[in-house]
């Protein structure tokens, strides 16, 4: 029949965010509850992120879903949660142009078809699984006309993936731990928006662009169940640091932002290390640059350059300025010679592969 061959399609764009004061732990596995508050940068669109397309049409009998091309299973529980959340969620939607209208109680029996791409390795480290739910949270919520503010649907993003809840906000962003049982206080809320300290500049120095060996997921379950450091880290350092940490991205303080940004960084891998067994996210190029910026930083009055090292070797690093970043990547070329033959816009530190 004529009135069912209509697709109605939503298409967004979600950056990713890096964590400058780290989550890594959960109280609750299966709606994603943290041990510790956490606080990051959400990258400029433009870089690294995800571009997802949701359509829903009367025609599509099945809810399916393709990531870079290739479909993927949505049978996973992360999955079926967000899509159960936004549903619940839904609102009418009217569409006169093309004669659509959907009532609150169709959504239920519609399905929907998902394409999602990144436009950087996945699970490499680049926390691709932030982007990709928070797009993928955002864009079925405009589909589906969900009325909710920001901070309702950071806390269904966060059951897809814990720091997909800080992706669906520009600038500076804090992932609220919450108290409650249910997850309902666990939201991320803007400390600052984009335009606040637009001074600094990200630069990621692939190090290795191959999937990492132990997801996050399995990782911080790991680290819950056997570090002695991670309890000592969540009760008596996070708390202390979150609160520096607003404060120096409040006073634009490079110094502190960048000696809290790194040490944080450095502690999350030690609990790796104090994981039985051990995990081991960098490797020998990740150390080698650690050991130039530290080395660089004490050369010089205050810091130039902060460090942050994901579930992963690559290295995101913070300047305080453009003409520190253009020293950056100087030293980096410097210290990381590629061949003549490289391919500049994609050259990998230290990845032979
Ligand atoms: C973060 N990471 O704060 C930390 C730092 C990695 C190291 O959030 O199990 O992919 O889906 O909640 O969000 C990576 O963990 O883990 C992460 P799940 P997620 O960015």
């Amino acid at each position: 029949c004529e009135s069912e061959k209509w697709v109605l399609m939503v298409t967004a764009q979600t950056p990713t965010n890096i964590a400058v004061i780290k989550y890594w732990g959960k109280r609750d596995e299966s709606l994603i509850l943290p041990i510790n508050d956490s606080i990051s940068v959400t990258l400029d669109p433009e870089h690294l992120c995800t571009t997802t397309t949701v359509a829903v049409s009367p025609r599509f009998d099945q809810d399916r879903m393709w990531l870079n091309g290739r479909e993927i299973s949505l049978s996973g529980g992360r999955y079926q949660r967000c899509l159960r959340e936004i549903r619940s969620r839904a609102s009418d939607v009217e569409d006169e142009k093309k004669g659509i209208k959907i009532a609150k109680k169709d959504w239920e029996n519609l399905h929907v078809h998902i394409a999602s791409y990144n436009n950087f390795p996945t699970a490499a480290g680049l926390a691709s699984s932030a982007a990709g739910f928070a797009c993928l949270v955002f864009s079925l919520a405009k589909l589906m006309n969900v009325k909710e503010d920001q901070g309702k649907l950071s806390a269904v993003a966060r059951q897809g993936s814990g720091s997909a809840c800080r992706s669906l906000y520009g600038g500076f962003v804090k992932w609220i731990m919450g108290k409650h049982d249910d997850g309902s206080d666990s939201i991320a809320v803007q400390l600052a928006d984009e335009k606040h300290w637009d001074d600094l500049v990200i630069v990621i120095a692939v190090v290795s662009s191959r999937q990492k060996e132990t997801s996050s997921t399995s990782g911080m379950r790991e680290s819950v169940e056997t570090s002695m450091l991670i309890k000592h880290r969540a009760k008596e350092v996070v708390p202390k640091r979150i609160v520096d940490m607003e404060e120096a991205i409040k006073n634009r303080d490079f110094p502190s932002f960048a000696h809290l940004a790194c040490a944080d960084s450095n502690q999350f891998h030690a609990v790796c290390l104090d994981t039985c067994p051990p995990i081991f996210y960098m490797n020998d190029t990740s150390h080698r640059i650690i050991g130039c910026v530290e080395k660089w930083n004490r050369s010089e009055e205050s810091p130039q350059v902060a460090y942050t090292f994901d579930a992963g070797p690559n290295a995101v690093l913070i300047a305080r300025n453009r003409k520190v970043a253009a020293s950056l990547l100087q030293r980096l070329l410097f210290h990381f010679p590629p061949s003549s033959d490289t391919d500049l816009s994609s050259y990998v530190i230290g990845d032979k592969s």
